[in-house]
């Protein structure tokens, strides 16, 4: 193993600490990953040394968190490839992304009789925006089915594509079974017949490396803190000519050009998306999660997370009583499970007496259980710090759970 994992654990302080007077064993990077102290110190430095609102360009702490502020922007756009900086819209989070996308994009180009198409194991994220756009424009959200294994069912989407769908919205790595989308394939066959593709990659950005030119879809928006990075902070990339044909999606200060009661003109991209004082400290947050993600090979980082994935999946193949929910032939991220007699809150409350960190439910992704007919799963969800040992700890811990469940 070319990975020292010894090494980047020391860098996570927070995982070298007692939960239930057991080691912590963090099992829940789907909800949201641990920070490195290189995100955390950067964060801090901001605050300490260079605090001061951006682009008023009034005084060197001004121009000093400008400087960073932009220079994050520059670090992202470089992070999956985007053409140009004006691309990269800061957003809070995955969510805000596809908001703005759907009450900016959707609100201006959807009419009745259009379709939106989802997958059927999106997160909420990705449906209720749809759903409320709906309501106001009278487009439809249609769902592009998936099979028993969790994986989108291509034939059914060639048979739901035609001239009536103007945008797919589909999540890159589902966070309720760990399935990789075909997203190349989706995007091939969505442009095929005119419409425009937004990739929900919140489970993806930390993964692999990624390249939004080369995917060649329209909108991808994902979230710092499942990148290592500060919770509330996310980016969202679209194409600059269809970002540059979009109506703001909220007003205030910083996003307009001129206003006058006479009328408002707007900024240029991308502050245009951007009013209000934004997250300056989550920006370089997330700018220093990517540089941290840039320390390493990516190609080594893959294989060291397939690794420790394909394991879990191995041992729970073999582990008594225990059904998985997603077996897709390629998945990342995400082991998904049920165990025979145990309600899933119920083992997470008893791993977490162990210092096992999961998560239970249905993971913000309602109508994937409902296709499976559960209610609900116990989670478990790795990132670059967990290793072949998180995962022998899991399943020691889940020895213990069934002594309770009998
Ligand atoms: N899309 C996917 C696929 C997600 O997994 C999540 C968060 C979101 C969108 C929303 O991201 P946010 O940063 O805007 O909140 N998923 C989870 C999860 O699996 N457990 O907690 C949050």
């Amino acid at each position: 193993m070319s990975f020292d994992l010894a090494a980047i654990r020391a860098q996570f302080p927070i995982l070298s600490q007692q939960v239930n007077g057991k080691p912590l064993v963090y099992l829940d990077n789907g909800a949201t990953t641990q920070k490195p102290n290189v995100v955390i110190d950067a964060i801090c430095d901001y605050y300490r040394h260079d605090n001061a609102n951006v682009h008023r360009g009034a005084h060197a702490l001004s121009d000093r968190a400008t400087a960073k502020f932009e220079g994050a922007r520059e670090s992202v756009r470089r992070f999956i490839n985007a053409g140009h900086r004006e691309e990269i819209i800061w957003t809070k989070g995955t969510t805000e992304g596809i908001n703005l996308v759907a009450f900016s994009w959707g609100r201006d180009n959807l009419r009745q009789g259009d379709r939106v198409l989802v997958s059927t194991m999106e997160h909420h994220a990705n449906i209720v925006p749809w759903q409320l756009l709906a309501g106001q424009t009278g487009c439809e959200l249609v769902p592009m089915p998936v099979d028993d294994r969790g994986q989108i069912d291509l034939a059914a989407l060639d048979d739901l594509l035609d001239e009536r769908v103007k945008l797919v919205s589909v999540v890159h790595v589902s966070n309720a079974l760990g399935t990789v989308n075909p997203v190349e394939a989706i995007i091939e066959k969505a442009h095929a017949v005119g419409a425009k593709v937004l990739i929900d990659g919140a489970q993806a950005v930390a993964h692999w490396p990624l390249d939004v030119q080369a995917l060649d879809c329209d909108f991808y928006s994902f979230s710092a803190h499942k990148m290592y990075g500060p919770t509330g902070m996310g980016a969202l990339y679209g194409k600059r000519e269809l970002l540059q044909a979009m109506p703001p999606f909220m007003g205030g200060g910083e996003m307009i050009e001129t206003v006058s009661f006479a009328g408002t003109t707007y900024n240029a991209l991308p502050y245009k998306f951007e009013p209000g004082t934004p997250n300056i400290a989550g920006a370089i947050g997330m700018g220093a999660a990517v540089e941290f993600l840039e320390s390493f090979d990516r190609k080594a980082l893959a294989e060291h997370e397939a690794d420790v994935l394909n394991y879990a999946v191995e041992r729970a193949h073999q582990y008594e009583g225990l059904r998985l929910i997603g077996e897709a032939d390629h998945r990342a991220g995400v082991l998904s499970f049920l165990l025979d007699g145990g309600h899933p809150a119920d083992v997470g409350m008893l791993l977490d007496q162990q210092g096992i960190a999961v998560r239970t439910g249905n993971h913000c992704a309602m109508p994937i259980m409902q296709r499976y007919g559960i209610t609900g799963t116990v989670r478990a969800s790795f990132a670059l710090y967990n290793g072949r040992d998180d995962v022998d700890a899991l399943f020691a811990g889940l020895d213990k759970v069934k002594t309770f469940l009998l």
